[in-house]
């Protein structure tokens, strides 16, 4: 088991592990301030460090501290793995939600331009997996040059830095634009006063806790420098377990504490999450839902930073900003009759934005022979409207409860009278997998029949 529990694209919590799943996470209007004095979020004044060097002799002790002073605003994102395909969407759900996942991108980098930003870091997984099409790269390519500012992309579990990465494909050297930049272990100084920590993986089974390792490397901050580190994986108080990759949480606070680093931007966990209790450690979660909502709590943000350091006194803003505009959604209801099936029918109609809409539907009870019926054909119609509608799995185990008057209210007779009569004891058997089918059959042979 790698540290990347939670990308993985069924990852179900494990029994007992669902507490670890969807930790807390901030609601994604709410602005989180933890700043000691407020910091304006609009553009940052281009170079404050620049003007106070160009003020007149006569400068007082304060603005000659001011002089060492830097901020800067970034965006962090995570986790795009362009290129992701689910398995339950039918070939125009499959194409509208690649589109979406590339044009997230895109408002990715409104967003950035509107708080002022003046880089995007993206903490890995930026690319599915090694076999991504050209074709993918190079639109991904496009969209990433169409930023208006630098962005910085970390190799993550899922595009490792190794000889067959992404990043050293064709595709990729030759259409990479040049406000784009493929993250090393080399730390970058992104300006004056302004610098990134990167953890890159390397290969898909670390032995180490990256993150940390780089963090020593780039040793004591001295020169009142803001640093970013950009790391991926999962921590050690979310995830369970004791693989040696896991992100020691003590570690990266006591870093944070010490004031060698202002900032740690993860990537790996798909819902934004407040790590630890610096207010200073974040996963900004994927930009578009990759999994059902009850794995899934807070997809569909990137989080605006702002980050303050002069001498002693530093400050913080981080703002979540949905880019994301689907939902997977997981819905179980207990179905004991025609009421419950309207019930339904109503939950469903009053979702918004059905094509970018995928429901998981656990449905358990019982239902007769005619409610079943209804009931599919209330499904089918559904099917057409959501981006896909499919059984939740295990939960999914509805009883169709018959007897023999409800076949002959079919007005069957003969061979068919048999069949549905057949089909019925499968139905009602819980035991026998063919139950579901058998199920569907008496409910299509009503339909034919009632006609
Ligand atoms: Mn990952």
């Amino acid at each position: 088991m790698t540290a990347s529990l939670f990308d993985l694209p069924e990852f179900e919590p494990l029994p007992g592990m669902e507490s670890f799943a969807p930790a807390p996470s901030p609601p994604a209007k709410t602005r989180r301030r933890r700043s000691i004095v407020p910091v304006t979020s609009g553009a940052v004044p281009d170079h404050e460090s620049g003007a106070v060097d160009a003020a007149p002799a006569e400068t007082s002790n304060a603005d000659a501290a001011a002089s060492h002073a830097h901020t800067v605003t970034f965006v962090h994102t995570a986790d795009w793995q362009i290129g992701m395909t689910r398995h339950y969407l039918d070939a125009d759900a499959a194409h509208a939600y690649a589109a979406a996942r590339r044009d997230a991108i895109t408002r990715i980098g409104a967003v950035a331009r509107e708080v002022g930003a003046e880089f995007i870091v993206v903490s890995g997984d930026v690319f599915e997996d090694h076999r991504v099409s050209d074709k993918t790269i190079r639109q991904t390519l496009d969209v990433l040059g169409d930023c208006g500012m630098p962005v910085y992309l970390l190799p993550g579990n899922h595009d490792t830095a190794d000889p067959a990465s992404v990043y050293r494909s064709r595709a990729f050297i030759d259409g990479q634009p040049a406000n784009v930049t493929v993250l090393t272990d080399s730390a970058v100084r992104v300006r004056e006063g302004i610098e990134l920590v990167p953890a890159p993986w390397a290969n898909k089974h670390p032995l180490t806790d990256l993150v940390n390792a780089r963090i020593d490397c780039a040793g004591v901050n001295s020169g009142n420098v803001i640093r970013i580190v950009v790391g991926h994986g999962g921590v050690d108080t979310i995830v369970p377990g004791d693989d040696p990759a896991l992100i020691s949480v003590q570690a990266l606070e006591r870093a944070v504490e010490s004031g060698q680093v202002d900032y740690v931007a993860l990537g790996d966990r798909h819902s934004v999450t407040d790590v630890g209790g610096s207010g200073r450690i974040w996963y900004s979660g994927a930009h578009e839902v990759t999994n059902f909502d009850h794995i899934e709590t807070e997809p569909g943000h990137v989080l605006a930073v702002t980050l303050r350091r002069e001498g002693e006194r530093r400050e913080i803003d981080v703002a979540p900003h949905r880019v994301g505009e689907w939902s997977f959604r997981s819905i179980t209801r207990d179905i004991a009759g025609a009421d419950d099936i309207e019930a339904l029918r109503a939950e469903l109609e009053a979702v918004d934005g059905k094509p970018h809409v995928v429901v998981q539907l656990g449905l358990v009870g019982a239902v007769t022979i005619a409610e079943y019926a209804v009931l599919e054909e209330m499904l089918d119609q559904f099917r057409d409207r959501f981006a896909a509608l499919v059984p939740w799995g295990k939960i999914d185990q509805l009883t169709v409860v018959g007897t023999e008057s409800d076949v002959e209210s079919m007005g069957l007779t003969g061979y068919a009278a048999d069949a549905a009569r057949e089909l019925l004891a499968v139905a009602d058997s819980e035991a026998d997998d063919a139950a579901p089918t058998a199920r569907d059959a008496l409910a299509l042979l009503r339909r034919l029949a009632t006609r």
